[in-house]
C-alpha cells in the first residue's frame, strides 16, 4: 500500500477524498489542525496549510480537487463531463463560503449579523443550493460519482456545523436519504461526539 491521506474526520473536504478512495487501499493519517501539533505537522506538509493531503511515496498532492484529478488518473477513473465540472465548483464555493462561516463563528463573530462578509458568503450558499435543487430530483444525483460525494459530504457537514438549513429544500432532504445508508457514507460519519 502506497497512499497515506492526511486530514481529519469532520472536514468535508477530506471525507469526499475517502469516499472516492472506497476500494483504493489508504492509510488515513489524522490530524487535528486546531490544535499546535497537528498544526506544525499540517505546515511541514503543505504551504497552503489546508487538509487533505495526499501522499504517494515520494510525492505529496495538496487540494482535494487536485487529489481527485491525481487519483483519476493513476486508476482510471471515468472522466468528469464540462457540466460536472461547474456543478463541482458550484458545491466547492459552497463548501468554501461554509468553512469561512464556521471560522468566523469560531473567532466570536455572529453570523447572524448583518455584515457584508457574512452576507457574501450566505448568499452564495443559498444561490448554491437554489441552483443544484432542480438536479437533486433528476436520475443523475442517485449515482454515486465525485459530485455526488462532494454534495453529500458539503450538506451533511453544513448541517452538524449549523451552517445551512434544509427545512425549506425537501428535494436536498431527500438527496441525503437515498446516500445515507451506503457503506461508505456511514463509515465516515462525523461522530456526534465530535461537535
Ligand atoms: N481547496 C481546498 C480546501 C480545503 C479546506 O478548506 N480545508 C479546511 C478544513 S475543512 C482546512 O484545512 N482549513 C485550515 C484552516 O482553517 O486553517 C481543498 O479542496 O482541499
Amino acid at each position: 500500500m502506497s497512499y497515506s491521506l492526511v486530514g481529519s474526520v469532520p472536514s468535508p473536504f477530506v471525507r469526499r477524498i475517502r469516499m472516492l478512495m472506497e476500494s483504493i487501499p489508504f492509510e488515513f493519517r489524522e490530524l487535528n489542525i486546531y490544535e499546535t501539533d497537528g498544526h506544525l505537522e499540517l505546515s511541514r506538509l503543505t504551504p497552503v496549510r489546508q487538509i487533505p493531503i495526499l501522499i504517494d511515496g515520494d510525492r505529496t498532492i495538496w487540494d482535494s480537487r487536485v487529489i481527485f484529478s491525481y487519483l483519476s488518473e493513476k486508476h482510471g477513473l471515468p472522466r468528469l463531463t464540462w457540466e460536472q465540472e461547474n456543478l463541482l465548483t458550484a458545491i466547492d464555493g459552497a463548501l468554501n463560503s461554509g468553512v469561512a462561516l464556521l471560522l468566523m463563528k469560531r473567532s466570536g463573530i455572529d453570523i447572524t449579523a448583518p455584515l457584508m462578509i457574512v452576507k457574501r458568503h450566505r448568499d452564495r450558499i443559498d444561490s448554491v443550493l437554489d441552483f443544484l435543487t432542480p438536479y437533486a430530483t433528476k436520475d443523475d444525483f442517485r449515482d454515486w460519482n465525485f459530485v455526488t460525494m462532494s454534495l453529500y459530504s458539503f450538506l451533511d457537514w453544513a448541517l452538524f456545523r449549523d451552517v445551512i438549513s434544509l427545512t425549506e429544500r425537501p428535494a436536498l432532504k431527500d438527496f441525503l436519504l437515498t446516500h445515507r445508508e451506503r457503506p461508505i457514507v456511514r463509515a465516515t460519519q462525523i461522530p456526534e461526539g465530535l461537535r
